[in-house]
């Protein structure tokens, strides 16, 4: 039996079963997607992680694959094609090296969280690329097969460009390991990119090794209301060209931070000059060797459109800043469970963009609340919707349609940090042509070839088989969404 196989490979202690134990497992951070699994699995090391594997491909049962649990897209949980699956919790996982101070490098185990590499590579000297407001609980195995983007993918890049290696444990149970930390090691397809951003369908992330960033010794943020969203973009431009220190450009509105000071019970940033609902706030960071404040207000300065200004130098004034920012996501979840996307669209069209939005989505949803914010320098920018009837499952398709191909036509993509999952599934022909679906399923289709790996996630249902055969009897028309 499986749960006696289970059993026989991790202790009874480590296969749970009982529904009120596993409930957390199988239900997102939001709350909207939420199945049933046979069972949670929680290995602690990676042979583990293999025999789990090879249980489930012996039984015939697939295998949702979950870190933090934090994604945000619905795909590290049971839910769907998924009900009845494995979870495969890699929370145990959490051994971090020693840092490789020579090499610039650390490995982790999958289940560690963010923040505490974060806090092993800073007593080293060194920082990591990657950061966001879920760093406590995300997980940098999740982290890895989300391919997450973050706040400071302007000066670093998505997570794709911090891992230097991976091990992985595929569908069969044997395990992939390329940890050998050389930058220059051109032997190859460059295996370890394949698992980034496969969202557990290719294979088990067990370790990440990351490349580390310096510690800048020097910090500035600064809060700015800007007249609007024409102007915040060409500060945006205006900082990159002038500003070297520039690390990251955040975009939030009014409306948005009046629910977070809410929701957290803060002082408005500007106090006795309430902008209004729609007005755009930049949060810049500038990092350096020296303080990059005057850097920064010299541009602010020349530049035009800035209403007004707040700068943080302290860590607890920035951090006082960030929280503005950061705390979107839990003030937005406190409304309601959201229905959350996550486009990006070229910044000269970002504008129009949201003012199409804000036409576009009472039209299709009149009970609809729209929240934004996002990731400018990017061009990323999140769309959270609330005051939709939970029920109304095809309302909420209608919105998400209306939305993606919105953004779909402005040369955007449908999935620009948090990936696909099962939320975007059915809308990845949006952004993706059939020949890219067509490789996309014929590499799922050569490492997972019984399609136990996270089923229902990224890979559209009924692509399987070779390239050719699917060129050949999928032409031209993407999957088209529901
Ligand atoms: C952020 O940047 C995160 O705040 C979460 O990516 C976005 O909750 C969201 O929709
Ligand atoms: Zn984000």
């Amino acid at each position: 039996m499986l749960i006696t196989d289970l059993v026989g490979a991790l202790g009874a202690a480590h296969v749970l079963t009982d529904p009120d134990v596993t409930v957390s497992y199988e239900t997102d951070w939001t709350g909207a997607f939420r199945g049933r699994a046979v069972a949670v699995a929680r290995p602690a090391t990676t042979d583990q992680v293999a025999a789990v594997l090879r249980i489930c491909a012996r039984h015939g049962v697939p295998v949702v694959p979950q870190g933090g649990n934090t994604g945000l897209v619905g795909g590290s949980v049971p839910a769907g094609a998924a009900a009845g699956a494995v979870v495969l919790s890699l929370r145990r996982l959490t051994a971090i090296e020693p840092v490789d101070a020579a090499a610039g490098l650390v490995t982790a185990g999958a289940g560690a969280t963010l923040a505490d590499v974060q806090a092993h590579a800073r007593a080293a000297g060194y920082g990591v690329g990657v950061d966001f407001a879920a760093r406590d609980s995300a997980t940098v195995g999740g982290i890895a097969a989300a391919n997450a983007g973050g706040e400071r993918v302007l000066r670093h890049g998505m997570t794709r460009g911090q891992v230097a290696g991976l091990e992985v444990v595929l569908a069969d149970g044997s395990v992939l390991r390329r940890l050998s930390g050389l930058p220059k090691d051109n032997v190859g397809y460059d295996l370890p990119s394949l698992f980034v951003g496969s969202e557990g369908t290719l294979g088990v992330i067990t370790k990440v090794q990351l490349r580390l960033v310096g510690l800048p010794a020097a910090r500035t943020a600064a809060l700015l209301a800007v007249a609007d969203l024409p102007a915040a973009v060409g500060l945006v431009a205006t900082l990159r060209a002038t500003v070297a220190s520039l690390d990251a450009v955040e975009l939030v509105f009014g409306d948005g931070v009046d629910l977070v000071c809410a929701h957290q019970g803060r002082p408005a940033p500007f106090p006795g000059r309430p902008f209004p609902a729609d007005s755009p706030y930049l949060l810049v960071e500038c990092v350096g060797p020296t303080d990059p404040t005057g850097d920064l207000a010299a541009a602010v300065e020349t530049a035009t459109g800035v209403l007004d200004a707040v700068v943080a130098t302290t860590a607890t004034d920035r951090e006082r800043l960030w929280a503005y920012r950061e705390g979107h996501t839990a003030a937005v979840n406190a409304l309601d469970v959201p229905l959350k996307l996550d486009v990006a669209v070229p910044l000269a069209r970002m504008s129009a963009f949201v003012d199409d939005l804000r036409a576009l989505v009472p039209a299709v949803a009149p009970s609809a609340r729209l929240h934004l914010w996002g990731h400018l320098a990017e061009a990323n920018l999140h769309v959270n919707v609330t005051g939709l009837d939970r029920a109304d499952a095809s309302g909420r398709e209608e919105l998400t349609t209306a939305i993606l191909t919105r953004a779909a036509a402005d040369g955007g993509s449908i999935g620009a940090e948090h990936g696909v999952g099962r939320a975007k599934m059915a809308w990845v022909g949006l952004s993706r042509s059939p020949a890219e679906l067509a490789v996309l399923a014929a590499v799922k289709h050569a490492l997972d070839p019984t399609g136990l790996l996270n089923p229902g996630v990224l890979v559209p249902p009924g692509l399987t088989g070779s390239h050719r055969q699917l060129l050949a009897t999928s032409p031209q028309a993407p999957p088209s969404a529901p």
